[in-house]
């Protein structure tokens, strides 16, 4: 057998009942292979595969927090370390009911190849709870985060792993967490990204992720010819992702008829009206079925369905395996020419190759969302500095790192023979800087 197959064999056998942390391995190990095989002799002396899917350390605590009733409720958080070769832990906090160790285990594992391609000095982590934060009060809200953060507080700092926001996980979230670090530690540091403007966060860090991708959806498009502008956009997502992908779709002269949350979808025939949607979401936390109050030529649908619509390009933007086999053939039946993941691994195996093999242009999420980790790679230089940046400087240096991603992975999969296929590149080119400082570092 060889050794990617072992590893791979080995991770399913000891990490039982997790199947997104199997997926993530297997994707990315079986893209790597020819690279592997190069060097076989020397990885499997150094154990090399077996270091990079182990994680450095993985953290599970409980966190007991009262409801306004005097209830007390006990969640299980998580945060697992998983690679420090390049730089300190980095990535999100994700606060969903279906939180686990395998769904943290797929996006720190995910989270350690994109932070690579962002080319800035951040290794991989990623952390969260099973604490469902929907229709929890603002004062439920701050008990879950200070007492999330009184233990989390022990295991992070600026210099050692920064967290930052993920599903369920925003401006609000962070704000409650960082307060909560400051009283327990007494430092005033960049211990997590994501921040408010009036302390210490960046601007452009809530729009980055979304605009980002946008930025290389842009720049691979254009690589072919096409013009994104009058292009007919689907978003799946009603989240900070999706808001801020839409905003810059139509910034960039595209029109975006979807969106959608877990309890069903919006077609908007006439384009999504943005300011509605922000509305909805970021001031009212309500659910989209309020979207029709504010357009009412527009539909909504109960359910699954976002992808069943004509569309040129899709942009997945909610959670993983969101975009299955049968919507890839709907996507493909309709005449699209692109999926780019906005959300992390939202694209089930099958669903992907079923796109690629019919031509699709595909961008896989370590690649097409890496802007938000990047920006808050750059939060922490102004942090480090003492200093903030103006909202074009942070924007011009995220688009710059997003163009300089898609030909980093554009060129990474044309050198070893995969010409176009940019899951490929992009596995590979994360892998190859990962692997290199861990070669320089011994074996740690
Ligand atoms: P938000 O919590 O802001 O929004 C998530 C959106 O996705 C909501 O509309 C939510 O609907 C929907 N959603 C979440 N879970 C499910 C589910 N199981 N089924 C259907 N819909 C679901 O999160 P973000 O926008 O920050 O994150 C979206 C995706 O992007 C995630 O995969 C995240 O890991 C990824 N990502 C986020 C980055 C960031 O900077 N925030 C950076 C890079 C990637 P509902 O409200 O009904 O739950
Ligand atoms: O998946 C991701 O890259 C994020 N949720 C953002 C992580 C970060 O540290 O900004």
């Amino acid at each position: 057998m060889s050794y990617v197959d072992e590893v791979i064999k080995e991770v399913v056998e000891r990490n039982p009942g997790e199947p997104e942390f199997h997926q993530a391995v297997k994707e990315v190990l079986e893209s790597i292979r020819v690279v592997v095989e190069a060097n076989e002799e020397q990885f499997r002396r150094d154990a090399l595969l077996e270091r990079l899917v182990n994680p450095e350390r993985q953290i599970k605590f409980r966190v007991p927090w009262i409801d306004d009733n005097g209830n007390v409720h006990v969640n299980s958080g998580y945060r697992v370390q998983y690679n420090s070769a390049i730089g300190p832990y980095k990535g999100g906090i994700r606060l969903h009911p279906s939180v686990n160790f395998g769904i943290i285990k797929f996006l720190g594992f995910e989270q350690i190849f994109k932070n690579s391609l962002t080319g800035l000095p951040i290794g991989g982590g990623k952390g969260g709870s099973d604490f469902d934060p929907k229709g929890k009060s603002d004062r439920e809200i701050m008990s879950f985060c200070q007492s999330f953060m009184t233990e989390l507080c022990k295991y992070i700092g600026a210099d050692t792993d920064v967290p930052a926001g993920d599903i369920g996980t925003g401006a609000r979230e962070i704000g409650y967490m960082y307060g909560q670090y400051k009283r327990i530690k007494g430092v005033f540091e960049g211990v997590l990204t994501g921040k408010g403007l009036s302390y210490g966060g960046s601007l452009a860090r809530t729009q980055a992720t979304g605009y980002g991708l946008l930025y290389i959806t842009d720049e691979m498009l254009k690589s072919k010819g096409i013009s994104i502008e009058g292009k007919t956009v689907a978003v799946s997502g009603a989240g900070n992702v999706a808001i801020y992908a839409i905003e810059k779709a139509q910034q960039l002269g595209a029109k975006v008829v979807t969106c959608s949350d877990s309890n069903g979808w919006v077609y908007d025939p006439d384009g999504i009206d943005l300011a509605a949607l922000k509305e909805i979401k970021e001031v009212k936390r309500a659910r989209l079925t309020e979207y029709k109050n504010y357009r009412p030529n527009s539909e909504y649908h109960e359910g699954r369905g976002v992808w069943s619509i004509k569309v040129d390009i899709a942009l997945p933007c909610a959670t993983q395996n969101e975009l299955h086999l049968e919507d890839a053939k709907a996507l493909v039946k309709n005449g699209a020419i692109a999926v780019c993941e906005g959300a992390n691994m939202p694209t089930t195996r099958e669903a992907t190759e079923y796109l690629m093999e019919n031509g699709i242009f595909f961008l896989p999420g370590k690649a097409a969302n890496a802007g938000g980790v990047a920006t808050s790679a750059l939060e922490m230089s102004q942090n480090s500095e003492r200093l903030s940046w103006s909202f074009e400087e942070v924007d011009s240096k995220l688009k710059g790192i997003m163009v300089g991603i898609f030909h980093n992975i554009d060129n990474a999969a044309r050198k070893y023979g995969f010409e176009g296929n940019y899951v490929v590149g992009a596995n590979i080119a994360g892998f190859e800087k990962v692997v290199n400082a861990m070669n320089a570092q011994g074996i740690v």
